[in-house]
Order: structure tokens, then sequence, then C-alpha cells
């Protein structure tokens, strides 16, 4: 077999010491942190989109990236080729899983018939490459939004043949996904919004999303699909606004149409970020709801407001990922890195160190985490925040035992609470000793 990335072998572990780009200095996949091993409690995924197809394009030109394997075609051949690529790159990397939308590695044919016909070719080179390398499959996902058929939308389109499109290729998806034993099926809104809300039925728009999502939970039975479910949420970008806002918004979606059973929370730190939360916000709640599935690495720029997919080099940021994550003891499906280099990296070799660095970013944000969970402290503190609870009349009220008379009279006798600082510098202080 042709070899794409010439001159670079595998990646290895070379320590913190290290001063090789290519070489992980914290991922060390089989060293055990917490309990478990760093490749288990990260779960690595390498997104084909981005990785495969990005080209450095943006709105204001055309792509910059060039790679030597691309014919100029959109034929199953040179898809056939770039999946060679792909498995290649990751035998290297050395990340355990991948993840792909069905337009990613397959070209749309004239027809569904021969898009789903072109689909089945890419997914048995897959299956091979997938039993010779033994990487897995995180999760797949069908693209809903690039096809000019979908701009008004996928499953909350206002046109009933365009819904059901979208459901033939989300059913063959779904298909393909068991077939190549992904851990999960992801669903993400691209265009499950609005531009404007004078033509849109919000309402019945926002029921038709849930019939979809439930008729998709009832084929998932039917096939025999055992991987997880997963909404990611986005609040706007390619729309106005999406219904998917963010992970609390979902939540309540679900909840709403009795669906919270049936799917879980691919939280993307950058659609955190566009919808005006940190990162580590849409974690934790969606984690303290039983709901976190997966994540979708990555970043945005402080400066640009749009969704930029940068590699997550800041460890402070994956330290309180990492400490979510382990405090929910690990990630049900993965890590993935829904990531892109910068339109100015155009070297083969940049496409390597993105991941590296993104992984040991990561690895040394599970490792700090597990300090900080070792030593206690932070533990501690926000636990004695709480402690007024935890006997007396907080423990009444959080157990039902005390309504408002109660707290009433109850403070009537006590008078006025003593101020209590909330030490937020502290609080702050102590993180920078872990990061
Ligand atoms: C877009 C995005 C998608 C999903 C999968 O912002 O994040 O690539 O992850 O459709
Ligand atoms: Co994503």
């Amino acid at each position: 077999m042709a070899e794409f990335f010439p001159g670079i072998g595998k990646i290895k572990y070379e320590g913190p010491d290290s001063k090789n780009f290519l070489a992980f200095k914290y991922y060390d996949e089989n060293k055990v942190v917490g309990g478990k091993t760093m490749k288990d409690w990260l779960k690595f995924s390498v997104c084909y989109w981005h990785t495969f197809r990005g080209v450095g394009s943006d709105p204001f030109g055309p792509g910059t990236i060039k790679r030597p394997w691309e014919d100029g075609t959109n034929s199953v051949e040179n898809a056939l080729r770039r999946m060679d690529v792909a498995f290649e790159f990751m035998t290297k990397l050395g990340n355990p899983y991948w993840c792909f939308h069905d337009r990613d590695i397959a070209p749309e044919g004239a027809s569904l018939a021969e898009s789903h016909k072109n689909l089945d070719a890419l997914i048995a080179r897959a299956k091979e490459l997938q039993k010779a390398t033994g990487i897995k499959l995180l999760w797949g996902t069908a693209n809903l939004f690039s096809n000019p058929r979908f701009m008004n939308g996928a499953s909350t389109n206002p046109d009933a043949h365009v819904l059901a499109y979208a459901a033939a290729q989300v059913k063959k998806a779904m298909e393909v996904t068991l077939e190549l034993g992904g851990e999960g099926y992801v669903f993400w809104g691209g265009r499950e919004g609005y531009m404007s809300l004078l033509n849109t039925d919000m309402k019945r728009e926002l029921d038709h999303f849930a019939r979809f999502l439930r008729a998709a939970a009832d084929y998932k039975k039917e096939i025999g699909f055992k991987g997880t479910l997963l909404i990611e949420p986005k609040p706007k970008e390619p729309t106005k606004h999406q219904y998917d806002f963010d992970a609390a918004t979902v939540m309540g979606f679900l909840r709403t149409y009795g669906l919270e059973k049936e799917y879980q929370i691919n939280v993307e730190a950058n659609h955190a970020t566009l919808a005006g939360h940190t990162f580590e916000h849409d974690l934790e709640i969606s984690s303290r709801y039983g709901m976190l599935g997966s994540i979708d690495a990555n970043t945005g720029d402080a400066q640009l407001g749009w969704d930029t997919d940068q590699f997550n080099m800041d460890v402070k940021s994956t330290t309180l990922a990492m400490l979510v994550v382990m405090n929910q003891g690990g990630m049900p499906v993965g890590i993935n890195f829904d990531a892109k280099v910068r339109r100015e990296s155009t070297d083969l070799e940049d496409l390597f160190i993105a991941h590296i660095g993104g992984m040991d970013a990561f690895a040394r944000g599970l490792i700090n985490a597990d300090r900080i969970r070792q030593e206690g402290t932070l533990g501690d503190w926000v636990k004695k925040r709480y402690s007024s609870y935890d006997s007396g009349i907080g423990a009444d009220f959080e157990a039902g035992k005390a309504g408002f008379k109660e707290l009433e009279k109850w403070v009537l006798a006590a008078g006025e609470p003593k101020q209590i600082s909330g030490q937020q510098e502290k609080y702050e202080v102590l993180l920078n000793r872990y990061v």
C-alpha cells in the first residue's frame, strides 16, 4: 500500500522534557491515572470532515490546503484512496477512534439510491481498515446541512418531502454506523432552526423535530443498534437561531417530548461559548443531570465571534473539562477532535502537530484533574460552602420539611445572617497551583 505521510512514523510518548513536536509529552496511552488508563479516560477520536476534507476555505476565499492524494475529483476512487490516507494517519497518531458524516467519506450521487451505493463502497473499505488497524468507530452522523435541498432545514423543514429525504439519509447512516460497530450516533441540527420568525411556525417545527427524533430512537431499537444517540447543541451558525441552543435547552426539549431516556448530550466547546457559556458550564450541567455522553473537543477564539473549531491547547480549560469527566467516572462515548488546522497551516506535518498538541492538552488536563481530586481541597471548600444545608433548617429545607412558614419562623428567631465571603480569588489561586 502507498505511504501518504512518508518520513512520519508512529508517534511515541517521549515525556514532558521532549523537544520533539512529533512526540507526545503527556499522552501515554497505557499510563494509569485515577484508576484507569489514559486511553480509557480520553477515548480520543479523529474527525473525518476537518482532518481529511478540510481545505481551509472561508467565506472570503477558497481553500489554501492541497493534499497530495487528492486528484481534484469527487469520485469513489478518490474517496477510497482518502480512506486509506485516514487510516494511515490514525495508525501513526495512535488515536483509538474516528468519526464521520456520510457525505465526508463518500460522494453524494445523482439519486438517493446512488448515494447509498457510494456509501456502501466506502463502508466496506472502512470495515476492512478498522479490522486491520484496530481503530474503532466512535460515532457516525448524516450531513443534513450542506446540500442545497436542506437550505430550510432537515427534520424541521416546512416541506415534508425534504423531511422524508432527511429521514432516509439518517436511516442509512444509522445502519452503516451499526455495521461499523459505532459507539454512538450524533444529531447536530445544522439548519434545524430559522433565519426569520416571520415565515416560521416554530411550534410545528419543534413538534416535527421531536417526532423525527422519536422515529430515530424507534429505528435504533428495530435494527438492534446498542450505541448512544446524542444531540450536539449549538445556538446559531449557520442559522440565526438553532433549536438545540445549548445543553440546558436540549435537556428541557427532550423532557418536554418524553425523549430524555433515548438521548444524551454531545457537548462541543466552541458551541457552548457561542451560546454565551464556558465549555465547562455545558459539561457540568449535562453531567450533573446524567446526560453527558460525549465531547467535541475544540475551542473558539476570544476575539472572533464564530465557530473557529481550533484545537484546544489551553491546559486550564482542559483541566476544568477533565474534572467534570473524572467526577462522572468517564466518557460514555468519547472525546472527538472536531477541530481543524488553520487556513494558514498548510503542511501535512501541521495535521499531526495539531492532534498531538490537542491530545497532550487533554492528557495534562486529566493529570491535573486527578491531582485536584486527590488533594481534595477544592472539593472540600465547595462542600463546606454549602454545609449549612447538611443539618438544621437547611437540611429540613432540602428534604422538603421546611416551607415558607417554617423558614420565616426560623429567621425570626435566628436574626440576620452573617456575611460569608465567596472567596473567588482564593479559588482561582488554588486552581493555578495545578495548571
Ligand atoms: C458543526 C459541528 C458538526 C457536528 C457533526 O459546528 O460541530 O461538525 O459535530 O455534524
Ligand atoms: Co461538532
